[in-house]
């Protein structure tokens, strides 16, 4: 009898460890199965539901060569202004920008097509929502567009932005 039980018990053990394995999900998430994790993995964590379109201006009135540039983006899920830049930079080869992160604020808009704000002469990329909410409160990782919201990014002064700091 004794000689049986050890056999039951370690089958049992197993079992145990097996069910475990397979309700944390590890099973689902092999390579085998999902081969291209980051893909199908990236418009889940990004999206929050319906599609939307926006707008994007650059406008660089202030420094020379001045430019204007907009970006359509159509039919995107709605998301944080942020990716919506990403898609701008992906559509159109005459915008591009880059940003620096900060914690617990996201990302600060350094460049637009090469033009950079400084502290020494107190000039930025201003972001507006142009037809909604004016100079917007929060930046382009916090910001969340609706349906149809036209965005600019104005290359101005921290005094003409209205901020006299
Ligand atoms: C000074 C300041 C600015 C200056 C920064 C100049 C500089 N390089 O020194 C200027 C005028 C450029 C600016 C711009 C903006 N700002 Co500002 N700014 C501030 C302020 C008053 C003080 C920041 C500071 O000096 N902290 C002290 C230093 C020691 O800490 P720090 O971490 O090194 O500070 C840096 C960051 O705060 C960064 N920074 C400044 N503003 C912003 C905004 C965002 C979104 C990010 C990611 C970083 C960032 O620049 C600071 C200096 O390097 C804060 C309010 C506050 N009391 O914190 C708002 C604040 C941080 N700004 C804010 C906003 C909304 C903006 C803009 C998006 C406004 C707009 N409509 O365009 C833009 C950024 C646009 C872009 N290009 O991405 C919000 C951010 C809210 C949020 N959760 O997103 C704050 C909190 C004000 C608010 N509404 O309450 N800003």
């Amino acid at each position: 009898m004794a000689g049986n039980r050890i056999p039951m018990v370690r089958v049992s053990v197993l079992l145990v460890f097996l069910a475990m394995y397979l309700s944390t999900g590890a099973s689902k998430r092999t390579l085998a199965t999902n081969p291209n994790q980051c893909a199908l993995e990236l418009p889940h964590c990004k999206t929050y539901g319906k599609h939307i379109n926006v707008k994007i201006i650059a406008r660089n009135d202030l420094v020379e060569p001045n430019f204007e540039e907009e970006v359509t983006i159509s039919s995107q899920p709605q998301s944080p202004l942020i990716y919506f830049l990403e898609q701008a930079a992906e559509l159109n080869g005459a915008f591009n920008f880059s940003a620096t992160y900060y914690p617990t604020l996201g990302y600060f808009i350094d460049t637009i097509n090469g033009v950079r704000g400084f502290k020494e002469n107190k000039t930025f990329w201003h972001i507006i929502s142009v037809d909604r909410l004016g100079s917007l409160e929060c930046g382009s990782s916090s910001f969340i567009p609706i349906n149809n919201d036209i965005i600019l990014f104005n290359f101005t002064t921290w005094a003409q932005a209205g901020f006299d700091y």
